[in-house]
């Protein structure tokens, strides 16, 4: 427990315990979805809070929230993405807005490469036919193959570098399509996403999520990617038009998606579901318990070095670094 005159914060969701047990040692928590009444909750303790801790995507901390806490500080949010959180607003208001990067982006690249080598060779779909016990009955059917394919990475960041580094050692040769092209990078850059998908035959996408990038990978890309084509998503859901894929996927207009993340989680599209030949996965990027207890840990260094006066860890481009 803290002592009574520790600061305080208020956690809009639930977070692991890992975490939420420090930040209840070190500060005064308020749990803003357990309440009863929320804006009442809020009214009470709007002269004293300080600090929100964000978890996961579900809860919006936006204009309403920073209207609410006027002496709010500091948002400490968990994930790298953080379109949950009006980062801009934040900025205007002089709020400081933090996330947990790097500590998950080999996990979340592993996933990918993962879900990738899942899509290509069916591994889901292999299984399910050895338990069905088709297998005694003959072999799995040929699938297609990663030999030969190439690879556009859409957000060629700290994640989708690190799985541009793994697709290396796969021996593929990798494209990228950002908003710039990066001058210390050896790979073919298109400003075009449409130019890209027409020249690979694998699109991954690693981007955030947000108004700049909703839907880029649309019907005329799929089209572009062509019936060889392979998507694969563990950016944000929002990147893809998802009744454009599903009608891609449906009319064969590409060959097959891996999807980690989805338009509207945690609900998937039921024709989605009922297709056996696509991937996918519950939002899992960098859910083992190594890279979680890091992001954790991180979230709760934000805030212990913010209200230690040594100004914030991560925090986002958006949000102006102040010292208190
Ligand atoms: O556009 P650039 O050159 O700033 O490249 C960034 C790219 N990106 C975009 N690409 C195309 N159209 C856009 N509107 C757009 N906005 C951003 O996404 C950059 O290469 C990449 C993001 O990289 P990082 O900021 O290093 O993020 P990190 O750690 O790789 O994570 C990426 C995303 C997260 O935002 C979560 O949504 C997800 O992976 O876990």
């Amino acid at each position: 427990m803290a002592s009574s005159n520790a600061p305080e914060i208020v956690m809009t969701g639930p977070l692991m315990a890992y975490a939420a047990d420090q930040l209840k040692e070190r500060f005064v928590v308020h749990e803003l979805w357990k309440a009863a009444d929320r804006d009442a909750l809020l009214r009470e303790i709007a002269d004293r809070v300080r600090g929100v801790a964000a978890g996961g995507g579900h809860n919006r901390v936006d204009a309403a929230l920073f209207d609410a806490l006027p002496k709010l500080e500091i948002v400490s949010s968990f994930g790298v993405g953080y379109d949950h959180v009006d980062a801009a607003e934040a900025g205007r208001r002089g709020l400081i807005v933090t996330n947990t990067p790097d500590v998950l982006t080999d996990e979340v690249a592993d996933l990918a490469i993962g879900l990738l080598l899942a899509t290509v060779r069916q591994l889901p779909q292999v299984d399910r036919y050895l338990r069905e016990g088709k297998w005694l009955k003959g072999a799995y059917p040929l699938t297609t193959s990663l030999r030969k394919r190439s690879v556009g990475i859409v957000g060629l960041g700290r994640i989708g570098k690190a799985v541009a580094h793994r697709l290396e050692a796969f021996g593929l040769p990798v494209a990228y399509h950002g908003r710039s092209r990066q001058a210390d990078v050896a790979y073919r850059y298109y400003p075009s996403l449409i130019d890209m998908a027409a020249d690979v035959d694998t699109l991954i996408s690693v981007a955030p999520g947000g108004a700049s990038t909703h839907h880029i990978i649309n019907a005329e890309v799929l089209k572009a990617l062509g019936p060889n084509g392979i998507l694969v998503n563990v950016g944000r859901g929002t990147v893809v038009d998802e009744a454009a894929l599903i009608k891609a996927l449906q009319d064969k207009t590409i060959l097959s998606a891996g999807l980690d993340v989805f338009e509207d989680e945690p609900r998937v599209p039921a024709d989605l579901i009922a297709m056996d030949h696509v991937v996918l996965l519950p939002h899992v990027g960098s859910a083992s318990v190594h890279t979680r207890e890091q992001m954790g840990q991180l979230l709760v260094d934000n805030l212990v070095s913010w209200f230690e006066g040594k100004g914030p860890k991560t925090p986002v481009p958006e949000t102006p670094v102040r010292d208190r």
